[in-house]
């Protein structure tokens, strides 16, 4: 956390984590809307605009690059807590015991319901035979979504999803209306900064309590403050850092927040921001619509079009 070449990761992990399935090997590329392996003449380095078409955001797969995310358990009962136990199976087929420690930990479990509106953020105890558990309790009846961000031990980062049911009658609640503030546990949380499909985007989140600045925020994760945003829709999955890091000498412990987020296309978008203040961890959630550009396309695939629909090519 803090070191150059961990904040160098963190942006870095920008690229990879929306722009680029491309850094996990080329197994990634057979996911996606990849180009004939044949045709061609064999491209060995497709363009980054062209590599960027072709990947698949996060927590989109239950299983990529031969890691697979195994729930044992994948109908809880609302409002009662649960040991929820999953395992990360490798290429071998057998649990992952051996992970990377990112943003403090080795693994990230997030779950969300599947209308976006229910949040959690949990660090899993992983046991010597490859076996995560962490207590859970849902509010709810409905499906939600589990996300787990690691990356096994020499390994590359992964984000895979699973489903996870919770039993019952089930009310779905409309998405929050878009806004820029929030208020959470007495705190006001204002977002600024405009995200733009494609393009690494900068985020600030100021954070106020009683109409004054918090400039004593404590470091979480290895940072000031911890950002996901899930498209609404399909919830892809961007996990994204601060710029900056707790102890570099030059990141203010608030009132602002800075993050480089990317996101994939326009839609709407539920960003979750978790900060720690005299010693609690909070949650600020906001809808965000993001615009996509008007008559662009997306990106630089204008050679062989992103709707030819009919055209019989
Ligand atoms: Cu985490």
């Amino acid at each position: 956390m803090n070191t150059p070449a961990r904040l160098g990761a963190y942006v870095l992990g920008l690229a990879v984590v929306f722009a680029g399935a491309f850094g996990v090997g080329g197994a990634v590329g057979a996911t996606g809307p990849a180009p004939a392996k044949n045709g061609h003449g064999g491209h060995a380095t497709p363009s980054p605009a062209a590599q960027k078409t072709e990947h698949v955001p996060g927590g989109l797969q239950v299983s990529q690059n031969g890691y697979t995310l195994t729930p044992q358990t994948t109908t809880i009962t609302p409002g009662t807590e649960t040991g929820f136990r999953f395992t990360v199976n490798g290429p071998d087929g057998r649990p992952v015991t051996a992970y990377e420690t990112r943003h403090d930990k080795k693994l990230h479990l997030i779950v969300v319901s599947r209308d976006a509106t229910v949040f959690r953020h949990l660090h899993p105890e992983l046991s010597g035979e490859g076996i995560w558990s962490v207590p859970l309790t849902l509010p709810d009846a409905g499906a939600y979504r589990i996300f787990a961000d690691f990356a096994p031990q020499g390994g590359e980062g992964l984000t895979l999803g699973a489903d996870l049911y919770a039993a019952g009658d089930y009310a779905p609640r409309p998405l929050p209306a878009p806004s820029r503030t929030v208020t959470v546990d007495g705190y006001t949380v204002r977002l600024d900064g405009t995200l733009t499909p494609g393009a690494a985007s900068r985020l600030t989140a100021e954070i106020s309590r009683d109409g004054k600045p918090v400039t004593d925020l404590q470091p979480y994760l290895g940072a000031y403050g911890h950002l996901v945003a899930l498209r609404v829709g399909d919830l892809a999955y961007l996990h994204v850092h601060p710029d900056g890091a707790p102890g570099d000498g030059v990141t203010p412990a608030g009132p602002g927040i800075t993050f480089y987020a990317e996101v994939p296309s326009g839609g709407d978008y539920r960003l979750f921001l978790d900060f720690q203040h005299d010693g609690t961890v909070h949650t600020a959630a906001f809808t965000v619509r993001v615009e996509q550009p008007s008559g662009a396309v997306p990106t630089a695939t204008a050679d062989h079009g992103a709707d030819h629909s009919h055209s019989g090519h």
